[in-house]
């Protein structure tokens, strides 16, 4: 682990395997279905197409959710107290965060993301706009186990992890990464979390087939990056994004469909592809509030308060460990 400290704020670098992408790659093409995780959507430009997302009209998640905290940022503050130390796994552009600082008055506020020049610059931001506020930035994996360097000793530590990203994983790994956020707060600690509901398919369709192209874009910017780092050779135009509400298993599936019959190298690799050969890039679960609350117990939370919009789209709870 590396660690910068800058007048305004505190960086520290807890490098992943280098090596992780490429294996993540090769074994993922090997497997039947093939299949790579989307935590490595967001090199620089997933991380910049994923905020262009966030903006289409057809991407409610994140306006509904915005809506919600601004709404009952002092609400959310009332139930989770000043001075906490606010830690946000996945931060992103750490703008959700902004519409809670002011009402939550907390004590430090620690962004953790993977993409560390990202980090950098939105850390920064916040420190500057929040001259108050303690900024200690992590650049690490939280897919990964979470290590915090900067440990708060007497303070409350609240999670906040907002844009239903805890949709992304299986139920399964949702339940132990919710475990692992339990066990860093600990007693007396809490998690604010985004969750997005179930809904009408054509919405949730519509969401992530966006009129502009940029879900596709940001979907096939993974083989680019492939292309880039993993001397690769994908053809990105015989590619097409492929994106569903699969109501049996209640998710969203995203897809990178091969167009015609060829062959790929990566990395020295060969993998064959037939038309109509799909690689499975993510899944973006949806809940409802109930089913949310049960697998949240599961994991050692104790559900406290949901807060939701009137069409019922997206909710945001507040959960204590239990
Ligand atoms: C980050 N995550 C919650 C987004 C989602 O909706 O599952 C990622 C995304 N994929 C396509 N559009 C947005």
């Amino acid at each position: 682990m590396t660690s910068t400290d800058t007048e305004e704020y505190a960086f520290y670098r807890v490098a992943p395997e280098e090596d992780d992408f490429r294996h993540a790659v090769i074994d993922g093409l090997s497997r039947r279905p093939r299949c790579i995780p989307p935590k490595y959507f967001y090199d620089q430009a997933g991380s910049h197409l994923f905020e262009s997302i966030c903006e289409q009209p057809e991407y409610y998640p994140t306006r509904t959710e915005t809506a919600l905290l601004k709404q009952y940022a002092h609400e959310i503050a009332a139930v989770a107290g000043s001075d906490c130390h606010l830690i946000e796994p996945g931060s992103g552009s750490c703008e959700k965060v902004r519409h809670l600082l002011d009402a939550m008055q907390p004590a430090a506020y620690l962004p953790l993301d993977i993409s560390c020049e990202y980090l950098e610059k939105a850390a920064a931001g916040i420190s500057e706009d929040y001259p108050w506020l303690d900024v200690h930035a992590v650049c690490t994996d939280i897919t990964d186990e979470v290590s915090l360097p900067f440990i708060p000793e007497q303070a409350d530590a609240v999670m906040f992890y907002p844009g239903s990203s805890i949709g992304n994983f299986d139920p399964e790994d949702a339940r132990a990464f919710l475990a692992c956020l339990a066990s860093i707060t600990g007693e007396g600690g809490g998690l604010l979390i985004g969750v997005d509901l179930k809904k009408d398919p054509a919405i949730l369709d519509a969401a992530y087939n966006d009129a502009k192209g940029v879900t596709a874009a940001f979907n096939l910017n993974l083989l680019r990056r492939i292309n880039r780092e993993l001397a690769g050779d994908f053809d990105i135009e015989t590619f097409a994004h492929h994106a569903f509400y699969n109501s049996d298993r209640g998710r969203v599936e995203m897809h990178l469909v091969s167009e015609r019959e060829q062959t790929v190298r990566v990395d020295g690799h060969i993998f064959e592809f037939s038309a109509g050969d799909s690689i499975h890039t993510e899944n973006s679960y949806k809940y409802t509030i109930e089913e949310f609350q049960t697998l949240a117990q599961q994991a050692g939370f104790t559900p406290c308060r949901v807060w939701s919009d009137r069409e019922d789209l997206f909710s945001l709870h507040y959960l204590r460990t239990a």
